[in-house]
């Protein structure tokens, strides 16, 4: 059993209040400890040490900020095994994939973002000065301040160093809220970050649930930004309260999907089903650039239907802990009972189950209470059907047929998202047409989840706003000043606009 507090200026803190949240293993529904709940007191702890540390680490220079940040990476993979044993446990995912995706790639955020800065930094010195004949022009970029960071369940370390490794590298002071249900490796980081060096109030992390705690760090008055990844409907809300304040606070919201895999009948059709396959059940759909609809072309439908369904019953599912599971629970029972609504929804609807639908019977003793439930294929709904239209987040996939690229492009369009697709197809031409007529932040192509640090990261319509990753995370984390400097002995003011004529003053 072990209790998580909060981590505040360097050092874990405990409560305000003595309120502690369960800990639930997914996979068993066992107790294995409990977290503080935090409250609008804990966080204004937290943003306070945040404030009082941010002026000295934003004074740092960059090339020190990469040291300590590498520093933690290395931390994490020193301990790569206690990390992705805590990260199974907290989750139900495979342990393999802690150890293939969630961890390594925890480190490589810290590495990468690391260098990232001093680069972007160095670049900017050099191309971002401007001339005129009156005048030169000078970009900086200086740390934003405090940068509130909230995470979700599902790739709890992987998405949390995705945003604070660019805050920290750029200079700014973070305080983190990770998901009330998976705390455990964010504690373990900031323990990490200690051993590290980073100073003590750079990262705090307060626990807690998103209505007490991550409320109260997006309403601080002294939080600038604010770092957003998990539900469409919670994004709204820290929309709204990014915007309520004395100040607007910056924000990014990286949000929900209802991603289409597109196959055409002219695709490499085993490399298309292990997209589609891939792209529904990883992490047990609970990405939120899973593909929960699959689209293909109509002549091809049977074969395809044949080959994700034969892939679905040939998971393996079982104790997240065994290195040979490759399909683990859900995070919660109380999510598993959503999916199975949604599924149970779905066939009233008109849709018919070919696989899944339901917990599996056969789990070994030790996860047989787990929030299991069966990798799902349904065809027969119709495109506008609540099933093809919401995010269910769990291990379902839709299958539907379409006659020609246009009505693929409408198909995938046919959604409030705008996050992802992929488009298997052997023909260049009618991917990049397809790219042209995708209302999507990435489209794949002949591939699934490839991702590059320098590309930005988002979506559109309700997936989100703004861009991570990238030139676009290090800009979120600071602001551009721009220092114009006259030039030559008139001051540069001959033929600029006249800003001092009082009407335009009065209009501004
Ligand atoms: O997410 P929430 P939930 C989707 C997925 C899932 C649904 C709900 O469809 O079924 O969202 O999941 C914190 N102010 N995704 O309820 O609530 C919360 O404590 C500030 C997609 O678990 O959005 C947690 O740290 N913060 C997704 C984080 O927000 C608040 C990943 C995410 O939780 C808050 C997860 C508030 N008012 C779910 N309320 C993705 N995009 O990958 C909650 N939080």
């Amino acid at each position: 059993m072990h209790r998580i507090e909060h981590f505040i200026n360097g050092a874990m803190t405990p409560a305000v209040k003595d309120d502690w949240i369960d800990l639930i293993e997914p996979a068993t529904g066992r107790r294995i400890g409990t977290v503080a709940a935090g409250t609008a007191a804990d966080m204004d702890k937290a943003v306070k040490a945040a404030q009082g540390a941010a002026p000295r680490w934003a004074a740092t220079s960059p090339a020190e900020r990469a040291r300590v940040l590498r520093a933690m990476a290395d931390g994490i993979e020193t301990r790569m095994d206690d990390f992705a044993r805590a990260e199974s446990i907290d989750t139900g995912k495979p342990i393999t994939l802690a150890l293939a995706v969630d961890i390594p790639r925890a480190v490589a955020n810290l590495r990468w973002f690391a260098d990232a800065a001093v680069d972007f930094l160095d670049r900017s010195s050099t191309d971002e000065l401007f001339q005129t004949d009156r005048a030169s022009f000078a970009v900086t970029h200086q740390p934003v301040g405090v940068i509130g960071a909230i995470s979700p369940w599902n790739l709890p370390l992987y998405l949390l160093t995705w945003k604070l490794a660019p805050a920290l590298a750029m200079g700014n002071a973070v305080v983190a809220k990770p998901s009330e249900l998976t705390p455990t490796t964010a504690a373990m980081l900031c323990a990490v970050a200690h051993e590290a060096g980073l100073p003590p109030g750079v990262l705090n992390c307060v626990h807690g649930t998103g209505v007490d705690a991550g409320a109260a760090l997006v309403e601080h008055p002294m939080v600038q930004a604010v770092t957003f990844t998990g539900g469409t409907q919670t994004g709204r809300l820290v929309n709204a309260a990014c915007a309520a304040g004395r100040s607007f606070k910056k924000v990014s919201l990286e949000l929900g999907g209802k991603n289409a895999t597109v196959i055409f009948a002219d695709a490499d059709m085993d490399a298309a089903i292990d997209t589609a396959a891939a792209a529904a059940f990883a992490n047990q759909g609970q990405i939120c650039l899973c593909g929960e609809r699959l689209l293909v072309e109509a002549s091809i439908l049977d074969r395809v239907l044949e080959g994700v369904v034969e892939k679905a019953r040939s998971l393996r599912i079982g104790d997240p802990l065994e290195p040979s599971t490759e399909f683990g629970s859900l995070i919660s029972v109380e999510h598993r009972t959503k999916v199975a609504e949604a599924v149970k929804a779905a066939v009233a609807d008109g849709g018919q189950l070919c696989c899944g639908g339901r917990p599996p019977c056969d789990l070994p003793p030790r996860v047989s209470s787990g929030a299991f439930y069966e990798p799902t294929v349904l065809t027969g709904l119709d495109m506008d059907a609540d099933f093809n239209r919401n995010e269910v987040f769990g291990p379902i996939v839709s299958l539907m047929p379409f006659e020609d690229e246009a009505e693929a492009i409408a198909m995938v369009n046919a959604t409030d998202y705008g996050l992802s697709a992929s488009v298997c197809t052997t023909d260049d031409a009618r991917a990049q047409r397809m790219a042209q007529g995708i209302d999507v932040g990435t489209l794949w192509v002949n591939c699934w989840l490839v991702r590059d640090f320098r590309v930005p990261f988002g979506g559109m319509k309700h997936s989100g706003l703004g861009r991570e990753g990238g030139d676009d995370a290090l800009r979120f984390c600071s602001e551009s000043k721009t220092v114009c400097t006259a030039r030559g002995p008139t001051g540069g003011t001959e033929g600029a606009i006249p800003l001092s004529v009082p009407s335009m003053e009065a209009d501004s």
